[in-house]
């Protein structure tokens, strides 16, 4: 357990007065990368520049034991983010959470009724893409998802992130409390438009005048956030140990890089962030696509492809050359070109990711970030391909990263041994491999999937050569080999 005696020297610690701190912020998805991105931010706010920003910390989902917010309660709400970078390391006790609450055991009205707190300002999320319930594709709701099913008919015992969200504004209005804004935190384009969308077509089923109110009253402003945070191991929690001289179950190790850049778009207030380094901007569109084109797009295709080539981590992508030119071309050849950015050196920030990417000190699994592929292809990969068809210009890589995520849904690597595929359409996508027979036929099969590629990909007929000529590649060279091949094509 973490307490803050004995901590090695050079540790941060709270030295401020948390019990200046008042729950301005209801936080939804209690994961690694909140507490060691926003959760942070409000921690350098308090301690550096007085702030009483201080966070209630919720798992809504029907899935979550509360492990995390049980040890956090036990910490005296204390936990401990790790920089690491191949220099060394260095450590933060974060002191902002006053609060912390889960579905299964507190009840989800308790979660509610933390959201109707008058101070509440904000309810930020990171709950991962397929937490909205939205289809990637659209950018519209499943209505026919289970959990909203549950929530049309259930609507103050919901079960969605839309449906819990929507359950305290309509508590708050009822009450005559101010509104909050709602701020999404997830790797998605125009997230504040997503949440917005997804918790707006929710209202407008149940209640049409709250959709009104939420379109006259409720900001959902977007936001790009950056840092790499691997989910921790049995392994990471040991150097945690050794280096903390105590167990800290609730803590996270990371990137020491940072970046949050904002929509400064809030009805209640909010943070003075970029007095701890985030941008408030007007338009966070261009940042968001350079990052999820540029960063997250480079990193399922090392993902998928170093996955297959036997690759752990993506620090052990980086020493296979061809690896790293394929991460770099990718970013510069087939994603920058796609941007709106201005004033922005993309040759620079490239080389800044492949020198983040090369940090052997974090331990970021190839099989963590190929997860969910259906919900974050598209976004990342899919729109610059429909440029690139636009353009008349190359997608080499981008096909080859398409026939990558393919041959990996497959379920079986190179070696015969079976992948685990960790995806919420895991059972369309077996269905669609089980009923297509290796090659050209299994292309066409999962690129039928139109909720994924769209109506119009599937159509293009260059996309589909261009995918099926990469991934007859793969089953002949397998990834290695192909990503060379591809990298020396010009
Ligand atoms: P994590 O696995 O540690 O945490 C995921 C959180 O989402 C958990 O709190 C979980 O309970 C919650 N969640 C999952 N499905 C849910 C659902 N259906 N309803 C409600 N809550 C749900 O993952 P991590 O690392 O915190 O990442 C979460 C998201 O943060 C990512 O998917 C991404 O969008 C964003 N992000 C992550 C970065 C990273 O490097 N880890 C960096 C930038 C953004
Ligand atoms: C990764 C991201 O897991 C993934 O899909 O690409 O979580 C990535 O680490 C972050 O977006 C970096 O900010």
């Amino acid at each position: 357990m973490l307490t803050l005696d004995h901590l090695p020297e050079g540790t941060l610690i709270p030295r401020y007065d948390r019990s200046r701190l008042r729950t301005r912020i209801v936080h939804i998805g209690f994961g690694a990368f909140h507490r060691s991105h926003q959760a942070v931010c409000a921690d350098i706010l308090a301690a550096e520049h007085h702030s009483d920003w201080g966070y209630c910390e919720c798992e809504t989902n029907t899935f979550n034991q509360g492990e995390l917010v049980n040890a956090l309660r036990q910490q005296d709400m204390l936990y401990s983010v790790t920089e690491m970078a191949d220099s060394g390391l260095s450590t933060r006790v974060v002191g902002v959470v006053k609060q912390a609450l889960y579905r299964n055991g507190d009840g989800i009205d308790t979660i509610i009724a933390a959201m109707c707190q008058p101070d509440v300002a904000i309810i930020s999320i990171t709950v991962t893409e397929k937490g909205y319930c939205y289809q990637p594709a659209t950018g519209q709701l499943i209505t026919d998802h289970p959990a909203i099913i549950h929530d049309l008919a259930h609507p103050e015992d919901p079960e969605s992130v839309p449906g819990v969200i929507l359950a305290a504004i309509r508590r708050r209005r009822d009450a005559g409390l101010a509104p909050f804004s709602v701020m999404s935190c997830d790797n998605m384009p125009e997230n504040g438009h997503v949440t917005r969308n997804v918790v707006t077509q929710l209202a407008e089923r149940l209640d049409p005048a709250l959709a009104d109110y939420i379109r006259a009253n409720i900001t959902f402003p977007s936001t790009m956030v950056d840092r790499i945070v691997p989910a921790m191991t049995a392994e990471a929690f040991n150097t945690l140990k050794e280096k903390l001289g105590c167990a800290d179950p609730v803590g996270v190790e990371c990137e020491p890089f940072f970046q949050w850049v904002i929509e400064d778009n809030f009805v209640s207030g909010r943070p003075e962030w970029e007095k701890a380094g985030a941008e408030l901007v007007a338009d966070v569109l261009p940042f968001e696509e350079m990052k999820l084109r540029m960063l997250n797009g480079s990193h399922s295709l090392l993902a998928y492809l170093g996955y297959l080539a036997g690759y752990e981590h993506i620090s052990d992508c980086m020493e296979d050359a061809a690896f790293l030119q394929a991460a770099r071309k990718l970013m510069l050849d087939e994603q920058a070109p796609t941007l709106r950015t201005e004033n922005v050196d993309l040759v620079a920030y490239a080389d800044s990711l492949i020198a983040r990417y090369q940090n052997r000190a974090i331990r970021h699994r190839t099989y963590q970030i190929a997860t969910d592929g259906t919900q974050k292809l598209p976004q990342r990969w899919l729109d610059s391909i429909r440029w690139h068809l636009n353009n008349g210009s190359r997608f080499d890589l981008l096909a080859l990263g398409v026939a990558g995520w393919i041959r990996y849904v497959g379920g079986v690597d190179e070696k015969g041994q079976p992948i685990e595929i960790n995806d919420p359409m895991h059972e369309e996508l077996a269905r669609l491999v089980a009923s297509s027979q290796e090659g050209e036929a299994r292309v066409t099969a999962l690129l039928s999937l139109k909720s994924v590629f769209g109506d119009d990909l599937p159509d293009s007929t260059l996309f589909r050569e261009k995918v099926i000529h990469a991934y007859q590649l793969l089953l002949k060279l397998g990834a290695k080999e192909a990503v060379r091949q591809v990298v020396m094509a010009d």
